[in-house]
């Protein structure tokens, strides 16, 4: 019989206890549960005595967000403990040190970050982080390319593919980000002010083309082993520092996708932006500061993928073919930004949404916030395949918002 079950705060502080040489025999520990995500428990469990902490998280077998007509594998859990530890390999200093991961609990015990933010609640609060474009591009760089063909064994990758098979979570992003939007569908949820802006999704057949590409890319591009949930919740970070968590969702795909995924949400503070900065002059210094972000993210990303390409690069053909780097890079580009914009449309008309938009009090101005990240979102889709620079593809997508 399977000895998992879901913890509650004094079990949880019994395998805190037990985790060797973490607490001293003395610890005084409390236990709050935190999770305020989609899909699992989360305990912060800290000695009230000597000031250490923990931090537990525990998969539930259904997500949390719906309930339990939802089931979902406990093998994320395994998934994401075993992606936590490799990222630590590969870009040292940007995750969450894991101390402990248990299969049958289906629990993860690491590092606490509570002296870092949550970066969504950062951005809302108009706080700039000046070392997050050098270390989220290091992370995507190294992650990504240490995990594709370019740059490990090809046959050991396969291996890596397979013990990174993950169904269940691939159909939430395949149905939450790549169907629901463009469809009539239960799982989506959008204010009845936008009830028009939706129904225009659903009709829209140049967009369901491109739509219709990038979830093909997502079912089949196995390019690399993805974060695959890289927003601005599973970022925390300070000004000096920055540490990607929850990467539950990962699995092998397209290189693009994590990069979109921290494009769209920087566009989705930007759209909210409407609200938390009220003086004018200041939020669009803010916006400023979210488009100079994204294309420094993009452009330290590329020169540093294309630098572990060239001195270190495993393929002889990639390496040496004429044209193929730019192509490639090319591709991951247009990839990226036709994925930022399938992630915002997705947080507006979908089943979960962003804070930066969705806690907007006044309903003329979440509306509006709502329409621009709307705008934005549907432009980079539209654009995607024709973009050559970052700075055309976002420069485009704004003049087609309006701003
Ligand atoms: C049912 S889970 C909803 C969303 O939460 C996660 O963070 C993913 O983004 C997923 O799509
Ligand atoms: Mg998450």
């Amino acid at each position: 019989m399977s000895a998992y079950h879901p913890l509650n705060e004094e079990e949880a502080i019994r395998i805190a206890r037990s985790i060797e040489g973490f607490f001293p025999q003395e610890a005084e520990l409390r236990s709050r549960e935190i999770g305020d995500g989609n899909l699992n428990l989360v305990f912060h469990i800290a000695d009230s005595v000597g000031g250490k902490s923990l931090i537990m998280k525990q998969a539930l077998p259904y997500a949390k967000v719906v309930g339990e007509s939802w089931p979902l594998t406990l093998d994320r859990a395994r998934i994401e403990s075993e992606k936590l530890i490799l990222e630590a390999k590969l870009a040292p200093g940007l995750v969450p040190t894991v101390y402990k991961y248990d299969a049958e609990l289906a629990l993860t015990v690491m590092e606490d970050l509570s002296d870092h933010v949550i970066m969504r609640q950062g951005l809302i609060n108009g706080t700039r982080y000046p070392k997050f474009a050098d270390d989220i591009s290091t992370f995507m760089a190294r992650t990504l390319f240490y995990t594709s063909d370019l740059g490990m064994n090809q046959q050991d990758k396969k291996n890596q593919v397979k013990s990174f098979i993950n169904p269940d979570l691939c159909k939430i992003t395949e149905d939450l980000i790549f169907d629901d939007p463009y469809t009539v569908s239960s799982n989506n949820s959008f204010d009845p002010a936008i009830a028009d802006a939706a129904d225009a999704l659903t009709k829209d057949s140049a967009l369901h083309l491109e739509v219709a590409i990038l979830r093909e890319k997502f079912l089949t591009n196995a390019q690399a082993l993805l974060h695959g949930d890289l927003h601005t919740g599973s970022i925390f970070v300070t000004p000096e520092s920055t540490k990607v968590i929850d990467p539950e969702f990962a699995y092998y795909g397209p290189i693009g996708f994590d990069i979109g995924a921290v494009i769209a949400n920087l566009l989705l503070d930007y759209a909210g932006q409407e609200h938390w900065m009220s003086d004018e002059a200041m939020r669009e210094d803010f916006r400023q500061y979210l488009i100079t972000s994204i294309i420094e993210i993009w452009n330290q990303f590329e020169s540093k993928f294309r630098t572990l390409w060239n001195e270190q690069g495993v393929d002889r053909l990639a390496n040496s073919a004429a044209g193929y780097q730019d192509y490639y890079m090319k591709r991951l580009l247009q990839d990226a930004v036709g994925f930022a914009g399938c992630k915002m449309v997705r947080r507006v008309v979908g089943l979960a949404h962003v804070a930066d938009i969705d806690r907007i009090p006044d309903d003329a101005t979440r509306e509006k916030a709502q329409r621009l990240a709307l705008a934005i979102g549907t432009s980079l889709i539209r654009g995607n395949r024709q973009t050559q620079t970052i700075e055309q593809a976002i420069d485009t997508a704004l003049t087609a918002a309006g701003k």
